[in-house]
């Protein structure tokens, strides 16, 4: 019997996270089994020497695709959004002091929660989320998501994302045309705000969002599960297996 207080942590590569454990991934995170996954997403199948993998880019030349990548990517916190995650964050594995933070609101979250982890892989995929990670570049590619507060990013944090309907695009602050009140401000518990953010990705000219973009408090299957057991004991008394295998239909055979 499942323990409901029990948590249990996976840690994944894209490829064995979202193509071989693809399906137990997606009802496992609809159930909201109280299980933290880790997915460590390097666009890339490392282990078995540079093969594409379920978030390979359009495009993406590897071992297996020299004339470069003919499918379209998941995206993994889209996925997790589609899937009825409760909990889905975003890190990098060069700032692992969110990182941290991540894994603890992970540990904290009641139910099922998915991190994605952007992760270089020198060997095979070296630099594909530089932009995202280095110094240089960073400032200006990402924006981290706060509960309750605007979505501010570059290196003065003059800029900012404000919804124009529902398509986000990067303003300025400099000019005097936008205030920060003009902004986006972040809600963990909006779920369509949270698909408007996993979008974002497709539009080059936004930065990429890291941080928790959903955390909905539901109960865990295992919870309900045990609830459901202490009902119908409460309601019938104790089982009795042998009784139970016996019925009402058997006979013996003299
Ligand atoms: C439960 C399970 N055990 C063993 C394997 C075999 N296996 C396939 S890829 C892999 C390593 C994956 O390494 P990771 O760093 O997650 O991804 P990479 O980028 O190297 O592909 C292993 C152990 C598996 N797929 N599933």
């Amino acid at each position: 019997m499942v323990n409901p207080s029990l948590d249990v942590w996976v840690a994944t590569g894209d490829g064995d996270g979202l193509s071989i454990g693809g399906n137990h991934m997606i009802h496992m995170l609809r159930r909201n089994l109280n299980i933290k996954v880790l997915l460590f997403n390097n666009q890339i199948y490392g282990l078995t020497k540079g093969q594409y993998s379920p978030t390979s880019l359009l495009g993406q030349v590897t071992k297996s695709t020299p004339a470069g990548v003919i499918d379209f990517p998941f995206i993994p916190v889209s996925l997790a959004l589609g899937a009825q995650a409760t909990f889905v964050a975003r890190a990098m594995d060069r700032d692992p002091k969110h990182l941290q933070e991540m894994v603890r609101r992970a540990e904290a979250h009641h139910g099922a929660a998915f991190v994605e982890i952007y992760q270089n892989c020198n060997v095979f995929n070296d630099g594909a989320f530089f932009q995202f990670t280095e110094k240089e570049t960073k400032d200006d590619h990402i924006v981290y998501l706060e509960h309750g507060k605007p979505l501010l990013f570059g290196k003065e944090r003059q800029r900012g994302i404000r919804l124009n309907g529902f398509r986000p695009e990067a303003v300025s602050l400099k000019d005097g045309k936008y205030s920060a009140s003009d902004l986006l401000v972040h809600d963990e518990k909006d779920s369509t705000l949270a698909f408007i953010l996993a979008n974002m990705i497709h539009n080059p000219d936004l930065p990429r969002p890291m941080g928790v973009f959903l955390a909905l408090e539901h109960p865990t299957y295992e919870e309900q599960m045990a609830d459901q057991i202490a009902r119908a004991k409460s309601r019938k008394g104790e089982g009795d297996l042998q009784k139970l295998l016996d019925g009402e239909e058997t006979w013996v055979i003299k």
